[in-house]
């Protein structure tokens, strides 16, 4: 398994271990001795992420409930140079969000505030505990959700979606995380407070905090109370899926069906290897009794049945396979050859889980050239693809090589790099890519984002070796 930096002093903030720990007995004080966890089976959920690739031991895991008790817990940690991991639902994918050796752990998950909803201005402020499903289930009785949706949805908290700047299936309609936050309260290293919730629609005043946290993988803040935006959720959904000869003819057909169709909620891509992992692990029967190399997964969503447009702009597509599902469970059935991929990969081992984005123009010579760059780097390695192909966004998830073992993702990442796309298209760079930060991103933007860091949390104390790596 992948472990950050070791126990012990680094860069004036220690780690230590729990034992007789009068740190834990301050918390406790804060946020009542159920809601420090020091004992290793407690911690343990905390302690490795969802990949299992990533894992450390925690110093103790700290639970407040809210504001004033973030704010509390990080004066203390920070006063005692303790170093803090913020830590929302654990879906998270770049090990950003799991100890790397004796930090605290800080839960939001106890932040569970469920505001009113503003049906005016379409918003709710939010604890960042709050899952994404459970956001939705108390904004849907006034036909609205959010505006980015992932699969992850049962478990990732809004204040990690935040956090990471998260994306998922409808970035292409409503945008990712960022555009949907309205405002923020965040806590800073030292315990102060900075809170943004008013909502004003026009508010230039100085500089954007809430966009300037959303994304900053819990390096700047701890974000506590959102004010999230909200958008339609429209009754009518049509989804199609259609088999392809290969990813230019998927990439042609998701952009001229987003083009023409602005009800368009989706355009997902999978591969035949991918979609044979899914059936195994899930039993699932194939979608179609022939193979195809690439599939393209379509959803459009409006207040009127959106499947006669859809079918209509499909009708001049030269797609012999094509499935249409509008009932709920239909859907579901064609989503999830789409959506269990990540799980059905997690049975076959620990990936190495590279995201990435590309130029679309671009995207079909990336698939053709990454396979081989994989078997260069590691003979005994297997690349699964799927994503969101009308971003341009890639889940390069490659089994095989030991956790530590980073000779594939050197080689994806770089010739991403080359092809001139991101490392990271949604998941963040944790500690999982902060060696090639500076494939993609220039000197002068990483000096100037350091600077950041450093003005806000001087002494180090939030995720220390994300991003920038130690
Ligand atoms: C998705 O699109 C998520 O399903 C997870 O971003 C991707 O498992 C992955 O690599
Ligand atoms: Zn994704």
């Amino acid at each position: 398994m992948v472990r950050g930096g070791s126990s012990g002093e680094d860069a004036g903030v220690t780690t230590e271990t729990s034992a007789g720990d009068s740190l834990a007995g301050r918390l406790a004080a804060i946020v009542g001795a159920a809601n420090v966890l020091t004992d290793a089976d407690l911690r343990a959920t905390y302690e490795t992420d969802w990949t299992r690739r990533f894992t450390g031991s925690a110093r103790l895991v700290v639970r407040p409930a809210s504001t004033g008790e973030a704010a509390a817990v990080l004066r203390e940690c920070t006063a005692a140079g303790a170093a803090v991991v913020p830590q929302g639902g654990n879906t998270g994918l770049v090990g950003g969000g799991v100890p790397r050796g004796g930090e605290v752990v800080l839960s939001t998950r106890r932040m569970q505030e469920l505001g009113p909803v503003d049906t005016v201005a379409r918003e709710v402020i939010v604890g960042a505990g709050v899952t994404l499903a459970q956001l939705n289930e108390h904004v849907r009785p006034h036909g609205l959700r959010l505006g980015v949706d992932l699969a992850s949805r049962d478990s990732a908290t809004l204040g990690g979606m935040v956090a990471t700047n998260a994306g998922g299936i409808n970035v292409l309609r409503h945008g990712m995380m960022r555009a949907q936050v309205a405002g923020v309260e965040a806590v800073l290293a030292d315990g102060r407070v900075v809170s943004r919730l008013t909502g004003l629609k026009r508010d230039n005043t100085g500089y954007d905090l809430a966009g300037l946290l959303a994304g900053s993988e819990g390096t700047l803040a701890v974000m506590t109370r959102l004010r999230l935006r909200l958008v339609p959720s429209f009754p009518k959904v049509a989804v199609a899926l259609m088999g392809m000869p290969d990813v230019a003819a998927a990439v042609d057909i998701a952009a001229m069906v987003r083009a023409s169709l602005p009800s368009l909620n989706a355009a997902e891509t999978f591969f035949a290897p991918g979609l044979e992992l899914v059936c195994r692990h899930a039993g699932l029967a194939a979608p179609f009794a022939r193979e195809y190399p690439v599939y393209l997964l379509l959803e459009a969503a409006d207040i009127n049945d959106p499947a006669p447009a859809l079918a209509e702009v499909l009708a001049h597509v030269d797609a012999p396979d094509t499935a249409f599902a509008t009932e709920p469970r239909d859907r579901a059935r064609l989503w999830a050859y789409r959506e269990r991929h990540t799980e059905a990969i997690s049975k076959e081992g620990v990936p190495h889980k590279l995201d990435v984005a590309l130029p679309l123009a671009s995207l079909p010579e990336f698939v053709e050239r990454v396979g081989r760059a994989v078997t260069e780097a590691d003979p005994g390695a297997r690349a699964i693809l799927f994503g969101h192909i009308a971003d341009g966004n890639l889940h390069v998830n490659v089994l095989g090589p030991e956790p530590d073992d980073e000779r594939v993702d050197e080689a994806v990442l770089r010739l991403v790099a080359g092809m001139g796309g991101s490392i990271s298209a949604e998941h963040g760079i944790g500690v999982a890519k902060t060696r090639w930060l500076h494939l993609t991103r220039s000197a002068a933007d990483i000096a100037a984002m350091k600077a950041v860091k450093a003005a806000l949390d001087p002494k180090g104390t939030l995720n220390q070796g994300v991003i920038f790596g130690d």
